[in-house]
């Protein structure tokens, strides 16, 4: 694994997302796959093809205590701790979990724009999801990401329901501001939204802030298939915010992972996340 140069870490800190150019040598990025296969060979109790029987269906899972068994010795191996320690300025680091999405057949369209903060209940600067695919991808078939904005307004969640109801929220009421519309305000302006995307190949990774504005990603004619890999992590700077007192509009219910013996404020630490450092 590549060492983190002093400008990754100042972009990071003022962009909110850095490519991480051959992050990942060829074994490394082999060591992931095995991974990824290992979750799709175990689906979870959230594995879910999102929008079935559409063009935009996908698969998409997030990681079980079984997967944590896989993915936790690679972790260590391939010390994605340093990496985040060095790029954060954090003692410690612990593991989230994973995600993963397949989007094949050349038609799958955006992933819709979002944060994931309002699926956590927790907010700070050390969190980050390194998002790893395993093929080659142009740019624009690649994670978008709006620069800056894991610093500015939190909003709410999309519920991810409707891929035609872009900002439909996840929590509603008046919790947080609603998502905007960010593809419709860029097909009437294209410099609207400060958006960043590269060109990545196997071993390249971005690695976002998880409050950053991000979405895109899709497949198409030319780039057809897209497996890819999300580790989330997080460190010392990351305090516990409960989730709105509301039911989310979401295929789980997250309130789920609420930490209840935490106060407004705590510092997020939990014995179910694997510490790394
Ligand atoms: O890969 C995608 O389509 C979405 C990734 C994402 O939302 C994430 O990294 O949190
Ligand atoms: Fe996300």
């Amino acid at each position: 694994m590549i060492r983190v140069t002093e400008a990754m870490r100042q972009a990071f800190s003022s962009d909110g997302v850095i490519k991480a150019e051959g992050l990942l040598s060829a074994a490394e990025l082999a060591e992931c796959r095995r991974c990824f296969d290992f979750n799709l060979a175990n689906p979870g109790p959230t594995a879910l093809d999102i929008y079935k029987g559409t063009s935009d269906e996908q698969y998409n899972d997030l990681g079980t205590a079984k997967s944590l068994e896989v993915y936790g010795p690679m972790l260590k191996k391939l010390d994605f701790a340093e990496f985040l320690a060095e790029l954060w300025g954090s003692e410690h680091v612990w593991y989230f979990g994973e995600e993963i999405f397949v989007k094949d057949g050349g038609k799958v369209g955006r992933t819709l724009w979002h944060q994931d903060t309002p699926y956590f209940p927790s907010e700070g600067a050390h969190l980050a999801n390194i998002w790893i695919s395993f093929e080659a991808l142009p740019a624009r078939n690649a994670l978008e990401v709006v620069r800056g904005s894991h610093v500015g307004t939190m909003y709410d969640g999309a519920a991810f329901m409707d891929s035609k109801d872009p900002t439909r929220p996840l929590w509603g009421g008046e919790h947080f501001p609603r998502l905007p519309d960010i593809e419709a305000e860029r097909a009437e302006d294209p410099n609207s939204w400060d958006v960043v995307s590269w060109d990545l190949e196997p071993g390249d990774a971005v690695v976002l802030h998880s409050g950053a504005l991000h979405g895109g990603a899709p497949v198409d004619a030319s780039c057809t298939t897209r497996h890819t890999v999300v580790l989330r992590f997080f460190g010392d700077d990351l305090r516990y915010r409960p989730f709105p007192d509301a039911k989310p509009d979401y295929f789980m219910d997250l309130r789920a992972f609420d930490v209840g013996s935490l106060k407004v404020g705590d510092l997020y630490r939990g014995e179910h996340f694997l510490q790394l450092r």
